[in-house]
This record gives C-alpha cells, sequence and structure tokens, in this order.
C-alpha cells in the first residue's frame, strides 16, 4: 500500500506542477480511503519541500453547506499552503493554471503553537492578526469534479493565495459578520458574509486544529490560516478584474493576466 501511495503522490504532483488534468484517482483505485488521500496529499508535499517550496500553512475547504452542496462533498476538508503559492500583488498569471476559480476568504496568522483539542479562546489567544484574503482553487481533476478521497489527495485544489496589505486585531471586528461582495469586471457576481465559514471562521480554526491533531501534527509559530471561502468560487478568464469587498475591512482587487 506505501507504494501505491507513493507513486500516486507523485503522479499528483507532476500534474499539479505541469498543470495537465487528471482523472479522478477513485477511478482506478476505489478502495483508497480518506486517511489514504491525506498521505497522498503529505507525500506530495514532502516533494515540493524537496524542490526548496517549504509548507508555510493550512487551509480548509468546504467549510460551508453551499460549497459541500455545489462540489458533493459532506464534510471540511484541509490541505496545504507551500510558499510558492503566495500572491505578493493583486495579478494573477494563468501559467500554471488550469481552471482556476476565485473566493473570498479570511486568513489567520498564528503566533503560538496550536495542538489538540483547543478551544475558540485558545485560538484567539494564538492569533497575532486576521486579514481579509482570497484563494485561487484550481482542482487537477477533469472538469472540477472529484469525490472527498480525490479532492483531499489533490491538496484540497490548492494553488494561489493573497492577503490583504492591512492586517487587524483578532478583536478588531465580529468576523462572523463581516460582509463580502465580488464583483467581476464591475457586476456583482457573488456575496456573503463571515459566519458562512461554520457559523463563525474561529470554528473552522479550531477543527483544523482537531483535524491535524488526529494526524500528529499541527500549527506552528508564523503559520497563515485560510478558514474558507466565504462564497462560492468564480471561475476567472484572461483579461478579468476581480474586486473583493469585506465590508469597512478595504478591498482586495486581482488583475488576471493571460502568463
Ligand atoms: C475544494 C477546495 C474548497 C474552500 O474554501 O471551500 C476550498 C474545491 O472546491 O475544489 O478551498
Ligand atoms: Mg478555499
Amino acid at each position: 500500500m506505501s507504494e501505491l501511495l507513493h507513486t500516486l503522490a507523485e503522479h499528483v504532483y507532476t500534474h499539479q506542477r505541469s498543470a495537465e488534468e487528471m482523472d479522478k484517482l477513485t477511478i482506478e483505485h476505489p478502495e483508497l480511503t480518506v486517511d489514504d488521500a491525506y498521505e497522498i496529499q503529505r507525500l506530495a508535499l514532502e516533494l515540493y519541500h524537496k524542490a526548496g517550496d517549504p509548507l508555510i500553512g493550512w487551509k480548509m475547504g468546504l467549510t460551508s453547506k453551499a460549497k459541500q452542496r455545489s462540489v458533493g462533498v459532506d464534510e471540511p476538508i484541509f490541505g496545504r499552503l507551500t510558499r510558492s503559492m503566495e500572491l505578493h500583488e493583486g495579478v494573477l498569471p494563468l501559467a500554471g493554471l488550469i481552471h482556476p476559480r476565485v473566493e473570498p476568504e479570511m486568513a489567520f496568522v498564528i503566533k503560538r503553537r496550536l495542538e489538540g483539542l483547543v478551544t475558540p479562546r485558545d485560538v484567539w489567544a494564538a492569533t497575532e492578526c486576521v486579514m481579509p484574503a482570497l484563494e485561487v482553487i484550481d482542482s487537477r481533476y477533469r472538469n472540477f469534479s472529484f469525490t472527498l478521497v480525490d479532492v483531499v489527495a489533490d491538496n484540497a485544489s490548492s494553488a494561489r493565495f493573497l492577503l490583504a496589505d492591512q492586517a487587524y486585531s483578532p478583536y478588531h471586528t465580529a468576523w462572523d459578520e463581516v460582509g463580502v461582495v465580488m464583483r467581476q469586471n464591475g457586476d456583482v457576481v457573488q456575496t456573503g458574509a463571515g459566519a458562512a465559514i461554520l457559523g463563525h471562521p474561529v470554528r473552522s480554526v479550531v477543527q483544523l486544529v482537531h483535524m491535524l491533531s488526529r494526524h500528529g501534527l499541527a500549527v506552528e509559530p508564523g503559520m497563515v490560516i485560510l478558514a474558507g471561502g466565504i462564497t462560492e468560487a468564480v471561475h476567472v478568464h484572461p483579461g478579468d478584474t476581480l474586486e473583493i469587498d469585506f465590508d469597512g475591512l478595504g478591498t482586495l482587487r486581482l488583475a488576471v493576466t493571460e502568463a
């Protein structure tokens, strides 16, 4: 089994790097479990690490019922963020991506190690700041279609992310009540509120830490956590401009370019 998981991890890594679509792993390997899928995710990320692209954080995915329904999966998942996934300006070159989608997120930056059965107050005490953010997801599976096992093995569709320049104290506002409006080329395409993330984004961080603990993992100081999409993700095309307005907290802009 462990040899198969290594082989599949290399397969997934190759497609993540080449941006070529692949078939669902579960077509050929229906026997794979969710734990196998997290092991494939871990092994693929070892390959990123060997290529000089270290882990800098974690993401939660499928944290709202709407998102779970839209992809046909009924539980939250976690993925790994590496250094090369972070955008440092509001420009998204499509080179290296297959069929990207963009979604509004909230990011937590953690200053103290978090592990085990933490509570929301442990998370607040360990949070340096919270920032508006966006995530670019890009499933490596044909037609963006997958099962729970497939999407976990493909690192929860992680591709790119952008954090706002402005960081806020965790106590700055009620994060669940922050309204978000996403415009694409001037048209409103999605609206939502922080509460879409498991009722309150802090709950997503709590759940992440619980899930990591089951795998013997922890959130280390300095790491960034994307708490989950606040709305459905929208397809983007070359020439698009996206504006994501976080009520009272600023606007994130993204220009989509060919290369
Ligand atoms: C899985 C990743 C979802 C989120 O925030 O819900 C995600 C997918 O829909 O491809 O990043
Ligand atoms: Mg996301």
